[in-house]
């Protein structure tokens, strides 16, 4: 498609779908009739694809998430079509600029964080991969809260990303599947019957995914809660018109709103309604199709193979025993082969409280056949593990079911016990699963654990987030944009780490960023950043485990020093240290570590003398599409979490590509990082995995530690001293104390060496040709960490697995 072409069908679509002409037309408008032309593009591909099944026998990858964080869909689209050119010369043409069009494009944040971002990577590499799948989701009216800073606090705001529509969904309710709640069970011993009390429709609203270059483009399955006529005709029926609609809209709360607690689930009936409701509407898609194909069910595990985003689509197990036993008519012993063949379960978590439990007394009265099928797994399962010569306390410490506090269903142990295989998410989490979280397990069914190392996508977070070190690259190593499809070609950059015109470039690109962030952050937040600074950017969902807390203690005792002139200022290297959180609404630390982070902003950037060496952004809202601007401004990548605590990171892949340096423990992927980035160009500190486990044995104080470190004494006194709250000095006393008698994740007992690193982060910065070949290093040594080869791993280690 040239330009002229291009321009006559937005044109058109202008005309045709918003019925406005360009002089008319509202950015909405405009907006809309851009990706409604980009996606009749996709569209044609799509039915190019679907129409030619694949000639090769590999399965249908079906992903389950109940989160997918997508970011902006148009410059993506246009990218992966070629596009991009053809639309700014056409709109060019018209006197519109494609950059203001999309700059203000709406994100679906439908996830919390990393896992649904992985989710998104993941298909995008998919579809680039030219590998068939189909992401199965919920469609939330609304996604994670829009945050917003009020005196410093967070507070919380609806995510309304739907208020204009979507132009990238094609929804289909006459497509909708009935998806049935609560009752009670029927009949006998041998057959049982689910009597269900309630049903819900299930809309399927579809968004293509399509791969770089491709001839593939996928379909992300987004669905969405209806009420069904039925759903209330008793209550109609019975003359109660008020009840009546009040039902409908019980329905259609199921898929009202995405849960932002990403670490301690909640057991809410509403988060396990929302959990069945996307698994058996997705189960119902797959067996249709299937069936459609005229295939037998016994031949479902060599068609499809359907991974578990973690534990919150793992209904779907019981889901598809049930449909196997009572809607089929087949035996248990091939119903569970079929079963136990079909999914695979990637875990994400080391945190005990993470992990999800049901309480028999929720799971029960909404899912009344599925407990009783899961009762049964249980059963074979303990039997077989009994008949192993597993003693009792095994038994127990196995089972599907946990007494204590409350009886619940585990659903991490029936992911496994139902899974052909399980997986971490990077070399040290999936020895830690097998050693510690899953170990029993581990140790009864070994062939069953792997691992695949986390990746992300260098379309989104290089070729469009970095578009001046993408085309330094492509210009550099020759061939092309051949890399973006090949990322292990960014090894071909070590050749040029001394010539001197590549390093200039690559240091200019670098501050062209800065100035970039630095204008989003002026129009965005009304922040102004130095780009002459050293930018440090940490940003991730705040938790204790990840340890902001750590990164604004150093923050306060650089601040304390300077102040008390025991730090020459000529002799400091500026810095600019950037956050972005969101904490949990109801997770009180964190939210009161948003605070303190803001409040020491507001004093720093406030003071005239120490603003130039120090200062801190901390814009709300950070988001997927702030994301793409802070990456590839940044100098230094703070990911400093307590060893075995972090499952991967991801946002620590995206730095290091982007030519930031980390600092960081041998935490999650950081191991891996710098493994492969070497020592040199890796900034460690604080205490391994062992050391960790080791210090709690021996009795972990705090306070000790308090008493023993100058440094960090005089942060947490200036906290308490009111520097930073002058009109109520014990306002941070809650932070403070649990630091003094708890720091369940030994912030503490890392702050000495942390401090050490950071100096020796200065040093290296204070050596600009050191810095720059250290970060050139990084991008080019990390073209492991591409989505893309996580999911050649998933292939080989996983899905094309042969079936037992
Ligand atoms: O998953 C994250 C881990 O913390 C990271 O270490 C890892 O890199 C990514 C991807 O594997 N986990 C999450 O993001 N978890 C959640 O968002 C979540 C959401 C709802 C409920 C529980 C957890």
């Amino acid at each position: 498609m040239d330009a002229t072409h291009f321009a006559d069908r937005f044109t058109t679509t202008l005309r045709h779908l918003r019925g406005v002409d360009l002089h008319s037309a509202s950015d909405v408008d405009l907006r809309t009739a851009l990706a409604h032309t980009v996606r009749a593009e996709l569209i044609d591909t799509w039915q190019t694809t679907h129409g030619n099944p694949s000639t090769t026998p590999q399965r249908h990858v079906a992903y389950l998430s109940a989160e997918y964080l997508l970011g902006t869909q148009t410059r993506n689209a246009l990218l992966a079509t070629e596009l991009t050119d053809t639309a700014r010369e056409a709109l060019a043409s018209l006197g519109l600029s494609l950059d203001d069009i999309t700059s203000r494009e709406v994100e679906p944040g439908l996830g919390n964080g990393g896992l649904g971002r992985l989710a998104a990577c993941f298909m995008d590499s998919l579809a680039t991969l030219e590998i068939p799948a189909t992401g199965y989701g919920i469609r939330y009216d609304y996604g994670i809260f829009r945050q917003t800073f009020q005196d410093g606090n967070q507070h919380e705001q609806p995510d309304t990303w739907l208020a204009h529509g979507s132009p990238w969904e094609i929804s289909h309710p006459e497509r909708a599947v009935t998806v049935h709640l609560g009752g009670h069970v029927d009949g006998d011993n041998t057959t049982r019957r689910w009597v269900p009390e309630r049903h819900v429709l299930a809309i399927p609203c579809d968004y293509l995914v399509p791969g770089y270059k491709s001839h593939t483009v996928n379909l992300l399955r987004l669905w969405s809660a209806r009420a069904t006529d039925a759903f209330d005709l008793t209550i109609f029926n019975s003359g109660d018109y008020e009840k009546a609609v009040a039902a409908r809209t019980y329905a259609e709360t199921i898929s009202h709103v995405l849960y932002p607690e990403d670490s301690t689930p909640q057991g809410r009936t509403l988060r396990l309604t929302q959990q069945y409701f996307f698994a058996a509407a997705s189960l119902h898609d797959l067996l249709t199709r299937h069936l459609k194909a005229g295939r037998s069910l016994h031949t479902l595990p060599d068609a499809v193979t359907i991974q578990l985003n973690d534990t919150h689509p793992v209904i779907a197990i019981p889901e598809l025993m049930r449909l196997l036993l009572d809607e089929h008519g087949l035996s248990w012993d091939d119903a569970w082969h079929i079963t136990q063949q079909t999914f695979n379960y990637t875990c994400h978590t080391l945190l005990p409280e993470a992990l999800e439990v049901w309480p028999l007394d929720i799971l029960g009265p909404l899912l009344p056949r599925h407990l009783e099928i899961i009762f049964a797994i249980n059963h074979h399962f303990l039997d077989d593990l009994r008949r192993s010569g597993a003693d009792e306390l095994r038994v127990r410490s196995m089972s599907l079911i946990q007494e204590h506090p409350v009886r619940a269903v585990r659903m991490a142990h029936l992911a496994t016990v139902g899974s052909r295989t399980v997986n971490g998410v990077a070399e040290l989490h999936s020895e830690l699963l097998r050693t510690s979280v899953l170990a029993q397990f581990a140790s009864y069914w070994p062939d069953r654990f792997t691992n695949v190392t986390n990746g992300v996508t260098p379309r989104r977070f290089l070729a469009l987030a970095n578009p001046e070190l993408a085309s330094l690259i492509s210009d550099t190593l020759n061939v092309g944009d051949r890399w973006l499809k090949d990322l292990d070609l960014l090894r071909g950059l070590e050749d040029h780490v001394d010539d001197p015109a590549f390093i200039a470039a690559f240091r200019e690109v670098k501050h062209n960023n800065k100035e970039r962030l630095a204008r989003t952050l002026a129009n965005r937040d009304g922040i102004e950043l130095n780009t002459n600074a050293m930018l440090d950017v940490m940003v991730k969902r705040l938790h204790e485990y990840k340890r902001q807390s750590l990164r604004i203690l150093h923050v306060i005792t650089q601040y304390a020093k300077m102040k008390n002139g025991l730090i020459d200022l000529a002799t400091v290297t500026p810095r600019t240290v950037f956050f972005g959180a969101k904490a949990a609404p109801g997770y009180r630390l964190a939210k009161e570590t948003i605070s303190l982070i803001n409040a020491v902003a507001t004093t720093l950037n406030a003071d005239d003398e120490i603003r130039p060496y120090l200062s801190i952004a901390f814009p709300a809202n950070y988001n997927v599409t702030l994301a793409e601007t802070a990456i590839p401004a940044a100098d230094l990548s703070e990911q400093i979490s307590l060893a075995g605590k972090e499952a991967s990171g991801t946002g620590n892949m995206k730095f290091a590509l982007n030519g930031a340096l980390t600092i960081g423990t041998l935490d999650g992927a950081n191991v891996e990082i710098r493994e492969l980035v070497g020592p040199d160009n890796f900034f460690l500190f604080g205490m391994t995995e062992p050391d960790v486990v080791q210090r709690q044995r021996d009795g972990y104080h705090p306070h000790t530690v308090y008493e023993q470190s100058a440094d960090l004494a005089l942060a947490i006194d200036t906290i308490s001293s009111g520097a930073f709250s002058p009109s109520e000095p014990g306002r941070y006393e809650s932070l403070v104390s649990d630091w003094l008698w708890n720091d369940r994740f030994m912030a503490l007992a890392d702050y000495e060496d942390y401090a050490r690193c950071q100096e020796a982060v200065d040093r290296h910065y204070a050596n600009p040709d050191q810095w720059t070949r250290s970060a050139i290093l990084n991008v080019a040594r990390t073209g492991f960490f591409s989505s893309d080869r996580s999911i050649r791993d998933y292939q080989t280690r996983v899905w094309q697995r042969p079936t037992k």
